[in-house]
């Protein structure tokens, strides 16, 4: 299954990084700030008939178009943001990742997040590791807020929601990427030590399978189990930094 994954993501992210070169269809979904292009949709449509063909008993969870909501977790689940970023490709065209996990009972067995512009795949599975292409990456350290940055959501920090202001200012610095899946990479690469966000399953599903097997840890950000099916305030940090932050500012 792994081997198949990566040959999927190679195939699209050649198509995207080809689709560069045109030009793209920019829809607006709930506001001017929320994109979704032709290509996120035919990316995900590409790895649904793939899904389909190779595993027809599994269910798929998907941002885009009608595959945004699950009946059930039993069995096999896939979850997929096709481009996580749309505003970072269409804007920047980097900056932007695709993003798959699997899940099994509710059990996150394999993620995979790939930064389609640097051709730098972040994959791993449960009791796995995590690697980088092809290396094994090593488990960062456990970091203490006021020694780390941190990624944030912009409006969080600017409405200190949650207090996301203060906890800003208590590290080294925020840093704001506009993509789930970057902050996330930043976490397993040890250069963050933990995000803070507003976030769909999608968005975090496969950086979970990740950042667990490098013991950080996440919750909604009152401390409780993320949902999965529905947007929610996401924190993930280094132990020593999500106990810092919860007791410290949420509690
Ligand atoms: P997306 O590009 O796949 O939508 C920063 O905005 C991060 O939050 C991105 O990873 C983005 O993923 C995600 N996000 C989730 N819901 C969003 C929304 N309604 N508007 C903008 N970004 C959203
Ligand atoms: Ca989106
Ligand atoms: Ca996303
Ligand atoms: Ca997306």
């Amino acid at each position: 299954m792994i081997i198949e994954i990566k040959e999927w993501l190679a195939e699209a992210a050649g198509y995207i990084r080809v689709s560069l070169t045109n030009q793209l269809t920019v829809s607006q979904k709930s506001g001017r700030t929320d994109l979704v292009t032709n290509i996120d949709e035919e990316i995900q449509s590409f790895f649904i008939k793939k899904i389909n063909q190779h595993y027809p008993n599994d269910r798929i969870l998907a941002e885009e178009k009608g595959f945004n909501t699950i009946d059930s977790f039993a069995g096999r689940v896939w979850i997929i943001d096709p481009i996580d970023g749309t505003m970072n490709f269409v804007m920047e065209q980097e900056n932007f990742c695709i993003m798959i996990a699997v899940y099994e009972e509710g059990v996150g067995q394999l993620g995979f997040i790939y930064d389609v512009m640097k051709e730098e795949l972040y994959w791993g599975g449960k009791n796995y590791g995590v690697f980088l292409n092809e290396r094994k990456l090593p488990q960062p350290k456990d970091v203490t807020l006021s020694e780390g940055l941190i990624g944030m959501n912009a409006y969080m920090y600017r409405k200190n929601i949650y207090s996301a202001g203060e906890i800003g200012h208590a590290s080294m610095g925020i840093r704001v990427s506009g993509c789930a899946g970057v902050e996330l990479i930043a976490m397993l690469k040890g250069n963050h030590i933990g995000y803070i966000s507003n976030l769909s399953p999608w968005d975090y599903a496969a950086g979970l399978v990740l950042i667990n097997e490098f013991g950080f840890k996440y919750s909604n950000i009152e401390g409780k189990p993320l949902a999965f099916d529905k947007r929610e305030y996401f924190l993930a940090a280094t132990p020593a930094a999500y106990t810092q932050i919860q007791e410290k500012f949420i509690q």
